[in-house]
């Protein structure tokens, strides 16, 4: 990594409630910080418990530039690794989601259990230690269907996190869920940039006509979708009582997890506002619960409706680039062509995703400008924007702090 003294220098120089230094968007050093400092040290929503089904599964996913491998073997157990083999480094699953009993590297075919240990490599000297070379284990958590992965070697703490999601999102059960579809974006932006337009619904209303018709675009600001005295939300948790869905708010240093209603007579997030899947992810037959919205810090956020759960992830591919993933999950025994339709589940998110990746490639090419100043947030209208910024910005100077010892 390059000199922290830098970068220390330029969180130095930000301004609190203003978007940030050019440099800290547009720097190939602050690219690689960020891989390190941020992606290397937080818990990231790697997938789905369905995706790596029992016995013998697998998914592998790069973060950053590290590919990682979660795998579940036939004890049902989870585990995650570096999916870097221990010859001389090459992948050694190509990302993508399967089923193996054993993982081989393509290379020169060292092979490993689902549990990381090198099984076999070919013609290797009498001196090789082989229980010296397994795959290098990251950590793993599961809550609810959800899959958490860490490269830190001391994650952020987990359980406050588990014990306010768990519950909320418990209802939607993802563990009797599939993968419907999934899909990539390229985006032509720093990664922070795409966070930030995901955080803030300040751009909606203009930005997205389509997801304006379900989505309460006035209302996202933040914490503030619940609203004491509001009737339409009284009205949703009397609903949600009956359900026996809970629906926070809880904020965390890293997550937000939060139920809110849609807009009045929408019940998905859906180009009609109708549902996509005909049989539900919840229990029993009403889809008139809103949207479970969950977002963990620093890549991704979740909408759980009645009928599906949207996935969407940011990931740092280059100093300017950014890969966007989206996954959409469904009831288990939904029928593709009877209970649901791809083109009709994605629409909405296909168009809003696309929009929204014109607004990080011209944010980009403005904040690259000899002319650019960072400037203000809107309190209101960004004020999830600003709570992302800020975890940045103290994530960041507490891993240049425990390196070097330059304080803020
Ligand atoms: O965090 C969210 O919910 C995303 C989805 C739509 C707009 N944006 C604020
Ligand atoms: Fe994997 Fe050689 S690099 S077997
Ligand atoms: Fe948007």
């Amino acid at each position: 990594m390059s000199d922290l003294s830098n970068i220390a220098a330029l969180f130095a120089r930000r301004k609190p409630g203003h978007s940030l230094p050019q440099a800290l968007y547009n720097s190939p050093d602050v690219h690689e910080f960020d891989l390190e400092a941020i992606f290397g040290q937080s818990w990231i929503l790697a997938g789905f418990s369905c995706e790596i089904p029992k016995p013998r599964g697998y998914m592998a996913l790069t973060i950053g530039r590290s590919p990682v491998v979660i795998t579940r073997d036939r004890d049902g157990a989870l585990r995650a690794f570096h999916n870097s083999c221990r010859h001389r480094g090459a992948q050694v699953c190509a990302d993508g989601a399967g089923a193996r009993s054993r993982l081989t590297c393509p290379y020169h075919q060292w092979v490993y259990g689902l549990d990381g240990k090198l099984v076999h490599a070919a013609n290797m000297q009498a001196s090789f230690d082989p229980g010296a070379h397994g795959l290098k284990k990251i950590h793993v958590e599961e809550v609810a269907g959800a899959i958490f992965v860490s490269m830190a070697d001391v994650p952020p703490a987990f359980e406050r996190f588990r014990a306010e999601l768990e519950p909320l999102l418990a209802p939607h059960r993802l563990y009797n869920a599939k993968l419907a579809h999934q899909n990539t974006l390229v985006e032509r932006g720093n990664w922070k940039l795409v966070m930030e337009n995901a955080r803030e619904c300040y751009h909606c209303a203009v930005g997205h006509p389509e997801l304006a018709l379900t989505f309460p675009i006035g209302e996202a600001r933040g914490a503030q979708f619940a609203k004491d005295g509001d009737p339409r939300h009284e009205a949703f948790d009397r609903r949600l009582d009956a359900c026996g869905l809970k629906k926070g708010p809880h904020l965390g240093p890293w997550w937000q997890v939060e139920r809110f209603p849609l807009r009045e007579g929408q019940v998905s997030l859906t180009m009609d506002g109708q549902p996509a899947v005909k049989k539900l992810m919840i229990a029993g037959e009403d889809a008139d619960v809103g949207s479970l919205r969950w977002a963990i810090e620093p890549h991704s956020f979740c909408h759980s409706t009645a009928d599906t759960t949207v996935y969407f992830s940011a990931m740092p591919t280059a100093t300017n680039e950014t890969i966007v993933t989206c996954k959409w999950l469904v009831h288990e025994d939904a029928v593709e062509g009877v209970d649901y339709d791809v083109e009709r589940l994605t629409a909405l998110w296909n168009v809003t995703n696309l929009q929204d990746r014109d607004l990080v490639e011209l944010n980009q090419r403005g904040v690259n400008s000899l002319g650019y100043t960072p400037g203000p947030y809107c309190e209101d209208g960004e004020s999830y924007v600003v709570r992302f910024i800020d975890w940045y910005c103290e994530k960041a100077q507490d891993f240049i702090a425990a390196r070097t010892g330059i304080d803020r």
